[in-house]
């Protein structure tokens, strides 16, 4: 199968492919050491192999240095990601997750940016149970993380309904079918008997082999107009083409990505490219041939050039289609017509198909608690009993009461009113477009302040946006604690990225369809001069911009930040 022209980079492999080699498909000594009461933590092996199973060591880094004064581990405690392809939960899912988090998290849900639920804080020990518990509610945490296909994305848009059920049909099959096949999962954690006996590598994982990516994998599916899950952002990218509202295929674009590291021009984020069509019966040939190049020929020896972003560079796009195209035995059709216009979400109460109705509640960072003015989870809590449709948890970290009955409707509004959950239509339309990933305390890659922090910033914001009057104009405003991009910080019309605490790398030029990649503005960076320059571009943009003229066309327009138009000229 290898092709003459196609080459891996040479160069030692990095230590996580050796952990992988040495792990028995995943299993490694996991097993034991969740076991191990001596230290919260684990092994830094194991933990490299737990990412596979949903699951980040963590510690809290509020408590750091006075616990490492009091000579003491560090707070160790554990994340854990669930597998939730499209972003679609039952009510009873729902009750479940909240339960989970109150006995076994911190008391909160995140809500990701990649349509999923997030615990943060559980206890080593607390693990099983909490996994257990998950899977009971037929849900899982299998390659939510790690060098795998991770939760496949597909559009939270609630009014396109018909066409969502069956885009979103598509998203759990793929993700099903891409899962890793290695029964250690199981066995860790579910107690299954492993079974006697060496098995054929080709059954144990026929897709992956023994060493799984060299890097982590993610799909996305949009469906225009509606850009939700940015679908330029993933390493494969599926735009749904509807004609005479029926789902005909998929555009396919492949190479995205947004994480890079500062100072390293080597790494960038790059937005994905069209390269033909497909049926939708084609797409998981398309998906699982594509995930083999990039077995194949991605970077195993530095992973921070190891997403399939590099290998399309590397290789040559042409190259890279012509080797799917050998791959799958027939080629791709040419790339349909379509259309974006925006990458957030809508609010409120949306009338779908068969006369059901969705709400879209605005959830501030996706972190869903009980404030203490503000009992957002017991709001949603109640919900969920009387619920009979579904969740679906959107791309930009907020929540869709889906699927409900006219009926239904009035008593939930009753509940919405009850706990004074919000739409967020009384807030800036910059607040509602806002994205900001964990960052403190609990990630332990974080620079800066992310989803404590933005919330405060945009408060001060608000304040320009108010006196220029640009409440209801739609900025997407993104931050990160550091510069991996969980918050797609690169597609934001603003974007910060920290740099240090306090401390912000300033982006400008986005597309608000999500297009366009931004570029730095300003780099490291504090909230006075954040506000000082925000304060002379937002006015000129109330006061020079052309009708309908989104932020991110302006400020280039206006000469005030050159266009990125490749991942490759994002830092120049
Ligand atoms: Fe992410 C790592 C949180 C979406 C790019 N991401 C992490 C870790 C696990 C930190 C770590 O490695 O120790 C973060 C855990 C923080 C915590 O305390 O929970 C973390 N990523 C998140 C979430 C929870 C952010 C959020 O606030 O919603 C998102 C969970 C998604 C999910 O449900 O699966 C999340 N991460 C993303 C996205 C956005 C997306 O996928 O649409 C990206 C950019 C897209 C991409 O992958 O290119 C992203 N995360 C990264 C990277 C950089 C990867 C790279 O190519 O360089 C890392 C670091 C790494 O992999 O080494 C990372
Ligand atoms: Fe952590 Fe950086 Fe991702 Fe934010 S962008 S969650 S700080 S890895």
């Amino acid at each position: 199968m290898a092709n003459q022209i196609l080459k891996a980079p040479e160069g030692a492999p990095s230590d996580v492919e050796r952990i992988k080699e040495e792990s028995d498909y995943l299993r490694g000594t996991l097993k034991e050491s969740m076991l191990e009461r001596l230290s919260a933590g684990i092994s830094d092996d194991d933990n490299r192999l737990m990412k596979h199973h949903g699951s980040y060591l963590q510690d809290d880094r509020d408590l750091r240095n006075e616990r490492q004064k009091q000579k003491l581990e560090p707070a160790y405690q554990f994340m854990l990601r669930v597998r939730l392809p499209g972003g679609v939960a039952t009510p009873d899912q729902w009750l479940v997750m909240d339960d989970l988090a109150n006995k076994y998290g911190n008391g909160t849900l995140k809500l990701t940016t990649r349509m999923t639920f997030q615990m943060h804080g559980i206890l080593k020990w607390n693990m099983k149970p909490t996994i257990q518990g998950i899977h009971a509610s037929l849900m899982d945490t299998i390659a939510a993380c790690g060098d795998v296909n991770r939760n496949v994305m597909c559009v939270a848009n609630p009014y396109q309904s018909t066409v969502h059920e069956e885009v979103y049909q598509w998203s759990k099959k793929l993700s099903d079918d891409l899962l890793p096949r290695t029964r250690a999962y199981h066995e860790i954690w579910l107690d299954e008997e492993r079974v006697a006996g060496t098995p054929d590598i080709e059954e144990v994982e026929p897709m992956y082999g023994p060493l799984y990516l060299p890097r982590k994998f993610k799909i996305g599916i949009a469906v225009p107009p509606s850009n939700d899950v940015d679908v330029f952002s993933q390493d494969l990218g599926l735009i749904a083409i509807v004609e005479n509202d029926k789902l005909v295929g998929f555009n396919v674009a492949i190479g995205g990505g947004m994480g890079m590291s500062h100072g390293d021009k080597a790494t960038y984020p790059q937005l994905a490219k069209v390269i033909g069509f497909c049926k939708p019966e084609q797409i998981y040939d398309v998906a699982e041939k594509v995930i083999t190049i990039q077995r194949d020929y991605g970077n195993r020896s530095s992973r921070k050039n190891a997403r399939f972003k590099y290998t399309v560079d590397r290789l040559g796009l042409e190259n890279v289609v012509e080797e799917l195209h050998n791959r799958l035995g027939w080629s791709l059709d040419e790339a349909k017509p379509f259309n974006f216009d925006h990458n957030g979400d809508r609010y409120g109460w949306v009338k779908g198909v068969k006369g059901k109705w969705n709400f879209t509640l605005f959830i501030e960072g996706g972190r869903v608690t009980d404030y203490e003015n503000y009992k957002l989870m017991t709001g949603i809590r109640e919900i969920a009993k009387i619920h009979k449709g579904d969740f679906r948890l959107t791309a930009n970290q907020n929540l869709i009461i889906g699927n409900v009955s006219t009926q239904k409707k009035k008593k939930i509004d009753e509940i919405i009113e009850k706990y004074g959950l919000t739409d967020g239509k009384h807030y800036s339309a910059l607040r509602r477009s806002a994205l900001a990933c964990v960052a403190l305390p609990t990630c332990g890659l974080a620079m800066a302040e992310a989803e404590r922090y933005l919330p405060t910033l945009i408060d001060k914001i608000d304040e320009i946006v108010d006196q220029n009057g640009l409440n209801d104009k739609e900025i997407t405003i993104r931050m990160t604690g550091c510069p991996n991009g969980c918050a797609r910080h690169a597609l934001g019309e603003i974007g910060f990225i920290g740099k240090a605490p306090g401390k912000y790398n300033m982006y400008l030029g986005a597309a608000h369809d999500g297009t366009r990649l931004s570029k730095m503005y300003r780099e490291n960076i504090g909230e006075e001069e954040i506000l000082k320059e925000l304060g002379t571009i937002l006015p000129r943009y109330a006061k020079e911009r052309k009708e309908n003229e989104h932020f991110g066309d302006f400020v280039i327009r206006a000469g005030i930040i050159k266009a990125t138009t490749d991942g490759t000229n994002f830092h120049d």
